[in-house]
């Protein structure tokens, strides 16, 4: 008896084991990417995270955003990625800078060229002691540069009310900058008065007058609707801004060497998707945002790029910046 019954089952057993060891990881095996962020599902960084990102790490990862900064506060990423609680994150370099104060030649006014220098730069060695020092330091890994677009300013007020020509106009200007030194110095290098906010918060702010405007590229502009409660937009391009991909050095240290390649190839990848994206987006919302009624202009650039450049000159900021470096960054430029 009992050799007929191992009999008729051994090829089920057979299947069983064959199936326990060739089948693909579970659901429950994958390694939880969660990642946070102030930005919503629409912006182009989130549509290109989980779009192109997500699916090319799948096979052994699972993708998860959290959006409008839902899981952490906006600021708080770098730290809850640093202690455990999170594994992703799309980083300033002003939030960089508040652990390790050089990053803010990142952040600087008017350093960064276009999308392509900002590449350039990143991918330079000049950048390798700074990854190197925020992965030993902080626990993070950042693997590739998102392009936000070029930061302009935009008011509640119309250009009847207030024409912005040179940094002086915006003299008394109640000018919400996110709430890091590194922004807050931006803000004010561009003469304006810069009140710290998270970014969650700006809409409300603008449309109860609680501020007279914000800084944010144009596809920010239109992804958040301020463009609802603003009535002009100043291209001051004064800062071509970027995020770099954060992510968890405890999670990359457990991951095969193919994995690794694999997040690191996805990141890129989507980086590259969120960029092409976001660029044509700039190009095509200036004609969306006048068909909106807003009025938008260029200003004097010399006086603007001269006032904020003059402001950095000298400042505790710029003492924190390697020797040489802002030559090497220029030097990459076009
Ligand atoms: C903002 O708060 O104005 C900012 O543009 C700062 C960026 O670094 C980035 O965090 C962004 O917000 C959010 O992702 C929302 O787009």
């Amino acid at each position: 008896m009992p050799r007929t019954f191992a009999r008729r089952f051994a090829p089920f057993l057979i299947f069983a084991l064959v199936l326990l060891f060739s089948a693909p990881v579970l659901a429950q095996d994958k390694v939880k990417l969660r990642m946070s962020t102030p930005a919503s599902a629409t912006d182009q960084r989130s549509v290109a995270l989980e779009e192109v990102f997500g699916p090319a790490v799948a096979e052994f990862a699972i993708y998860e955003p959290h959006y409008n900064s839902s899981l952490i506060a906006q600021g708080s990423e770098l730290e809850a990625i640093a202690s455990g609680d999170l594994e992703m994150s799309i980083a300033s370099a002003q939030e960089l800078a508040n652990f390790f104060p050089e990053f803010s030649i990142f952040a600087t006014g008017y350093v960064h060229q276009d999308a392509a220098h900002q590449v350039r730069v990143f991918n330079d060695p000049l950048m390798d002691p700074f990854k190197k020092k925020v992965e030993d330091e902080l626990g993070v890994k950042l693997l590739s540069v998102m392009y936000l677009g070029r930061r302009h300013v935009n008011l509640r007020q119309s250009k009847e009310e207030l024409t912005v020509m040179k940094p002086e106009d915006l003299a008394g200007v109640n000018l919400r900058m996110p709430g890091t030194d590194a922004w807050q110095f931006l803000g004010k290098a561009l003469g304006a008065n810069p009140t710290p906010m998270a970014f969650t918060e700006v809409y409300t702010a603008l449309q109860t007058a609680s501020v007279d405007g914000q800084d944010n590229p144009l596809p920010t502009v239109v992804d958040a609707k301020f463009y609802e409660v603003t009535k002009q937009i100043i291209l001051t391009s004064h800062l071509v801004d970027l995020n770099y991909i954060a992510f968890s050095k405890a999670v990359w240290d457990k991951l095969t060497p193919e994995q690794q390649a694999a997040v690191q190839a996805a990141a890129d990848a989507a980086a590259e998707s969120g960029r092409q994206k976001q660029l044509q987006k700039e190009e095509e919302l200036v004609a969306f945002l006048r068909d909106k009624g807003l009025e938008i202009y260029e200003p004097d650039l010399k006086a603007f790029r001269e006032h904020v450049q003059a402001q950095y000159a000298g400042s505790e900021l710029a003492a924190s910046w390697p020797e040489g470096l802002l030559e090497k960054i220029n030097a990459l430029g076009n």
